[in-house]
């Protein structure tokens, strides 16, 4: 299963679902339309649309996704709705979660994706957890400084031991807010993995080199992935660090061109805007 030009479409579809998505909310959170802190993925939507597609094409459709604060583009992906984010993104009841958890903590029950509590790494023991109770194939997503916290590592170990079917994603974007991992660590987590006997690899998010990684895993072992990506805005809210912060999709558009980005910004505006309006209604 090699990445053919129709695979590579898929990808590029997914990622311009969640580009869209998060232009949008740059430009109402600049508004102040939205005032909750909110965690952009635009620049890391080609790891998150890479892992979606490879597993559509094994048709695996069961597993269960952990993701953490900045899940956007994972969990639009995945399937879930950006009806359902918008209202969470606006507090309503509506929302992915209730109008409760906001950006940081939505999940999409439909399609097994569980939220964040906030609490750094927590869903690495809670993932190993659930595979280990139910063995069902499961990808926790995890950031480069998430990854590091004491009881996600030992969660890491305790998937090894048991083989379980688990796959942590680390979406090591360089930064934990704004430190740098060289300031936090002298080691690399794909080097730990292996170190606990497990398969592990190094990637960059571009998925000409993601996909052939992942055509060596298997869904039935447990595997860990360190993707080095790039966060474009700022941690949170509608910011941006750096212009000199490379842009995958910049590339993938000039490839594909402008038009399915320009469809799927058109798209996102009206569900925005259909949102609002019911909402003004109440
Ligand atoms: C245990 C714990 N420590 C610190 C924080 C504060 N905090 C929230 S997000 C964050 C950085 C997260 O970095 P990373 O996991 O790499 O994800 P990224 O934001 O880069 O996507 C920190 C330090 C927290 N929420 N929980
Ligand atoms: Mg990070």
């Amino acid at each position: 299963m090699t990445l053919t030009d129709s695979i590579a479409s898929k990808i590029f579809n997914k990622a311009c679902l969640s580009r869209a998505f998060e232009e949008e909310l740059f430009q109402r959170v600049s508004k102040k339309e939205v005032k909750i802190p909110v965690y952009m993925s635009a620049g890391q939507e080609y790891i998150s649309a890479t892992l979606a597609v490879f597993l559509e094409q094994l048709s695996r459709a069961e597993k269960q996704i952990f993701i953490q604060h900045r899940g956007h583009s994972t969990y639009l992906s995945f399937g879930g709705s950006a009806e359902k984010l918008i209202y969470e993104i606006l507090g309503d009841k509506r929302g992915c979660s209730g109008g409760m958890g906001g950006s940081a903590s939505i999940q999409c029950r439909e399609n097994n994706i569980f939220g964040h509590d906030g609490m750094m790494g927590s869903h690495g023991p809670i993932s190993v957890g659930a595979c280990y109770g139910n063995k069902k194939f499961t990808l926790c997503f995890a950031g480069d400084a998430a990854a590091e916290e004491d009881y996600f590592l030992a969660a890491i170990a305790w998937a090894s031991t048991k083989k379980l079917p688990i796959w942590f994603i680390v979406e090591d974007n360089n930064l934990s807010i704004l430190t740098e991992k060289r300031v936090r660590r002298c080691w690399e987590m794909q080097d730990v993995a292996k170190s606990f006997k497990m398969k592990a690899f190094d990637s960059s998010d571009d998925p000409h080199e993601l996909w052939p990684v992942l055509e060596q895993c298997s869904i039935e072992e447990p595997l860990l992935l360190n993707v080095k990506t790039n966060r474009l805005f700022w941690h949170a809210g509608a910011g941006i660090d750096s212009d000199e912060t490379p842009d995958l999709h910049e590339s993938w558009l000039r490839k594909n061109g402008k038009e399915r980005f320009e469809r799927e910004r058109r798209k996102i505006k009206t569900v925005w805007e259909s949102c609002l309006k019911h909402l003004e209604k109440q």
